[in-house]
């Protein structure tokens, strides 16, 4: 074969690349709604952490602009742009057009190539109407711009540099996206985490897209220590400074932090380079073992317990915020969202790292541990007796089906993939729900007021509160440890509540439940949040239904103002329920909210400014978000 056709060759295979990422972009970058918009965002921002990884890069700046792009620029060495010798054109070039064309020649120690990261910056370009990319190298600048992934003109060299970096600017393209509008929330959360566990580096957001052009600058030289400061702001450390352990072996770093909290949840979270491992992996798994063996240690030869008694994990880590950070060479994704880590070396590696440093620590804090080592014998008491309150509903729920709560009206149906169960603010509107429904596969349960809040008790005194109790028998999957998705009744758990702040405290009551002690639901996608209407319109005979105020402008002005009869409903009770079947749960005509959890840090966040102790910021934000607490894609 000559150079010749080997080149051609090389062609066409680029061509088909870019073309494949845009035949099938969620292939790529998981999905094409708001998720993977702001993946693109991850996607060219991970080039620049790498870039800080390998030591030469300082400053991140992302820019959200006016007309609906973004730019990332870094301070780094500056994307290569000599010739390429294979490809035959500029390294960057070949960059930004050719599929997994990153890993050929860098070499950079952390690169990420797991889960959705890592597909490379081309599928950035691909699926962006514009790409623009300038280079500042070897004392010059140089540009070159792409439509939808293909080369407008050669790189350019520009004008004589004097700094080095990389600067990206590209525009999301609408025939690929369901939705081009990036939330400046959830940027800036992800960005702040990245600034945490990247210590030393500075990353900030800025938002031209608004006249004030709010903006945010991170620079955290503790790393994690002040990762979980920050998560622990608003709970009552039991000891002042985060505890952190640190070791580097062969080219894996490992980092720790950990502070216990009086809270009784457990708030720990795991990366590896920088990829949040929702599924857990190899590193918690050393954790985890090396934590419980030397507390039991510490207990046993300090004699802390009259009791032989061996403390469960849960029991060390009640109360415990802690962020596990490793960044190694291969790592290995594995799990149904390519979250958990594989590596099977780093287990041990955790284990020894933080059994060495724990036991030191507590030699040296002797109070600390005390004080550590009183709390988790306490949640292990507590944790007997809740067992004994749960496998009271348990044995109840297994034996017989009479005992399921007496304000269910069940379905009738019993393939519980096929069944839903509304959970209904009020008996009026339970009422309502309850004539109303298709009762083969719809069952309604109806809530008394306010269920306790799950986020200031222990398990305990969860399993006291009736309407709890209620809820969780009738779903039928138990809670906590128990939870068990196969046991559950219905693939459907709706929540429905008025539109109202009252509805929206109760909504978010529910969902703190089903996130702290019932969370494989969320996980499933089984939880959902029906949306009844807000109005009714009438026009002679005909009738509409709109869920917005804007949706009821929009209508108003189709049907004329003039004649109209509007409806507010202030709660589902106002409908009655032939409205409140066509309007709210019917399959053929309702809308379902599906609750997702894109990131736990940010749902522990606001349900802890929800649900915790500190009232104004609770009702600030019930006001101002609860639109957003409702769509719950946090
Ligand atoms: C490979 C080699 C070199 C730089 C980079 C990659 C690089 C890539 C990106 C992507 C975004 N920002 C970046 N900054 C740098 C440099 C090799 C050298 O100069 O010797």
């Amino acid at each position: 074969m000559s150079d010749k056709q080997v080149y051609d060759a090389s062609r066409i295979q680029v061509l088909e690349g870019l073309e494949a990422v845009r035949k099938r972009p969620s292939m790529y970058i998981g999905s094409t709604d708001s998720r993977g918009l702001h993946h693109l965002v991850y996607e060219v921002v991970d080039n620049s952490i790498d870039e800080a990884l390998a030591g030469f890069c300082t400053r991140i700046d992302v820019t959200l602009n006016q007309d609906g792009s973004v730019t990332v620029q870094d301070n780094g060495r500056g994307i290569p742009i000599d010739l390429h010798p294979f490809h035959k054109k500029s390294a960057l070039e070949v960059v930004m057009t050719i599929l997994h064309a990153g890993g050929k020649f860098d070499k950079n120690a952390y690169k990420v190539s797991g889960g959705l990261h890592g597909v490379g910056v081309s599928v950035v370009n691909a699926l962006s109407e514009w790409l623009e990319v300038e280079v500042l190298r070897d004392g010059k600048k140089y540009f070159q711009r792409y439509s939808r992934g293909k080369p407008e003109t050669d790189v350019q060299e520009i004008e004589a540099a004097e700094t080095t970096g990389t600067k990206t600017t590209f525009k999301p393209d609408a025939k690929i996206f369901e939705t081009l509008a990036f939330d400046y929330d959830i940027l800036l959360s992800r960005l702040r985490e990245l600034a945490f566990l990247n210590r030393g580096l500075t990353i900030s957001l800025r938002d031209l897209r608004t006249p004030d052009g709010q903006a945010e600058t991170f620079t955290y030289d503790g790393g994690i220590v002040e990762f979980v400061e920050y998560l622990n702001k608003k709970k009552q450390p039991l000891h002042e400074k985060p505890i952190y352990f640190e070791r580097q072996r062969d080219d894996m770093i490992v980092e720790i932090a950990m502070q216990y909290t009086s809270s009784y949840s457990e708030n720990v979270y795991s990366f590896a380079n920088n990829i949040n491992t929702h599924e857990g992996g190899t590193h918690i798994i050393g954790f985890k073992t090396a934590l419980t063996r030397v507390a039991n240690d510490y207990i046993k030869a300090n004699k802390l317990s009259k009791e032989d008694l061996r403390l469960a994990g849960d029991d060390v880590r009640e109360g415990l915020t802690a962020i596990i950070s490793v960044k190694l060479m291969e790592p290995q994704f594995e799990g149904q969202t390519k979250t958990r880590l594989g590596n099977s070396d780093v287990k041990g590696i955790v284990d020894s790292l933080v059994t060495d440093g724990l036991a030191e620590y507590f030699e040296e804090n002797p109070r600390v541990a005390n004080i550590i080592l009183e709390k988790a014998l306490l949640a292990q008491k507590a944790r007997e007796a809740a067992k004994k309150a749960r496998e009271l509903t348990r044995r109840k729920n297994s034996l017989e089906v009479s005992t399921l709560p007496g304000k269910l009206a069940d379905c009738s149906e019993k393939d519980p993939a096929v069944c839903e169960i509304y959970v209904v603010e009020g008996d009026s509107a339970g009422g309502s729900a309850k004539q109303g429904r298709d009762r083969s596969f719809q069952a309604i349960l109806p809530l008394r007021g306010k269920i306790l809040n799950v986020e200031k008790a222990r398990l305990a005194k969860i399993l006291k509160n009736d309407e709890i109790v209620s809820l969780v028998t009738a779903i039928g999957t138990g809670v906590s440890e128990d939870c068990n998705l196969e046991n559950a009744r219905y693939h459907k758990v709706i929540i429905m509540t008025d539109a109202d702040v009252d509805g929206a405290h109760i909504r978010t009551l529910l969902l703190t439940l089903f996130f702290r002690y019932m969370r494989p639901l969320i996980d499933a996608g089984y939880v959902y949040v029906a949306q009844p209407p807000l109005y009714r319109i009438k026009k002679g005979k005909a009738e509409y239904y709109v869920y917005s105020d804007r949706e009821l402008d929009e209508k108003m002005k189709e049907l004329g103002e003039k004649g109209l009869t509007i409806q507010h409903y202030k709660g589902l009770g106002e409908m009655n329920p032939e409205q409140l079947w066509e309007t709210t749960m019917n399959p053929e005509t309702r809308t379902l909210l599906q609750v997702t959890l894109d990131n736990a840090i940010r749902a522990d966040e606001i349900f802890r400014v929800l649900m915790g102790d500190e009232v104004e910021p609770r009702r600030n934000f019930i006001e101002t978000h609860a639109k957003e607490v409702v769509d719950l894609d946090i």
